[in-house]
């Protein structure tokens, strides 16, 4: 006979540690795509669903997983990102009891820290609402923009400059997609795995403007084969930026504390969780000894 348990299934963190193991098998498992990893496009799923965040109204957050719906998931921004979402899908499927916007953030958590960034300590709670909640056009970075526009979307979310620049660090990772952004290109040479080299590059390679049909960006004088966005060259012009710039260049560890703390706080906004920061788990990854 079969035993039907009392009450619903609170799951625990075993529970969400086997959601990880899952992501970080698929991720294993899918070494076709792009430069070898979902990692980067997850992660930026994971950015995109908390970055519509405004602290003046409380409204948007990754509470809600509303990119699954037309407006949303159609907003420019969001370009290419269901190739995540997919990716996502059997995992949704073999794990049904864990929203689509915990699970879109815990699976940014495990692409960090498989591509072996730091640990990121997450804690579950969010839920998945209607298409009512989908945010306006316009709140994620327009990448063609000046450092004006960087601080006024930034400061929408609550950060301030030094997080600004520790964010940012996370364009060591993954590339610009012509389909999707117009953009084109990685910024590193070791797009999959999290180092502190996007800062190390913005110091120290010489930048020019591509000459190409494409949308205004830099490229590498010595190579020709990495790129840089308008909004990545102001952390360097501008004087307050540049400093953070250049103390990540010097201090991987430094870095990747900062990322840790500010991508922690991302991830969490807006979100109305009935538990305490004491709640927060930390996953072990495939680096972790058993
Ligand atoms: Fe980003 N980003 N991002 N980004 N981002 C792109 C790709 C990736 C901006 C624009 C772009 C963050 C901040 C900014 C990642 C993570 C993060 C692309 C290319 C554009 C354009 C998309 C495509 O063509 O596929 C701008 C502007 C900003 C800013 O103003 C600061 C932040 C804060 C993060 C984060 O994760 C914390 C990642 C990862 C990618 C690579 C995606 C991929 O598919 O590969």
């Amino acid at each position: 006979k079969e035993i039907i348990p009392k009450g619903p299934f609170t799951p625990k963190f075993e529970d969400y540690q086997q959601v990880y193991n899952a992501v970080a098998k698929a991720l294993e498992e899918h070494d076709e795509y792009d430069d070898g990893s979902y990692g980067p496009v997850l992660l930026r799923l994971a950015w995109h669903a908390s970055g519509t965040y405004d602290k003046e109204t409380g409204t948007g957050g990754s509470n809600g997983a509303t990119m699954r719906f037309a407006p949303e998931g159609d907003h420019g921004a969001n370009a290419g990102l269901k190739a995540a979402r997919d990716f996502l899908e059997p995992i949704k499927e073999k794990f049904p009891w864990i929203s689509y916007s915990d699970l879109w953030i815990l699976a940014g958590v495990c692409a960090i820290q498989e591509m072996q960034g730091p640990h990121i300590p997450y804690r579950p709670g969010r839920a998945d609402r209607d298409l009512s909640f989908c945010t306006p056009d316009g709140r994620l970075p327009d990448a063609s923009k000046e450092h004006k526009h960087l601080r006024a979307i930034f400061g929408r979310m609550g950060f301030n400059d030094q997080e600004i620049v520790a964010l940012s660090g996370a364009h060591a990772l993954g590339r610009c997609h012509a389909d999707r952004s117009g953009y084109d290109g990685p910024w590193t040479f070791s797009p999959t795995t999290l180092t502190n080299d996007f800062y190390k590059l913005l110091l120290e390679e010489k930048w020019q403007w591509k000459k190409w049909n494409g949308p205004k960006q830099f490229e590498d004088v010595k190579t020709k084969s990495l790129m840089m966005l308008p909004t990545d060259m102001v952390l360097i012009k501008d004087k307050s930026f540049r400093q953070y710039v250049e103390k990540y260049a010097k201090d991987n560890d430094l870095f990747f504390k900062d990322f840790a703390d500010v991508v922690l706080r991302l991830f969490e906004l807006g979100v109305p969780f009935t538990t305490g920061e004491d709640a927060r788990w930390t996953f072990k990854s495939s680096f972790d000894e058993a």
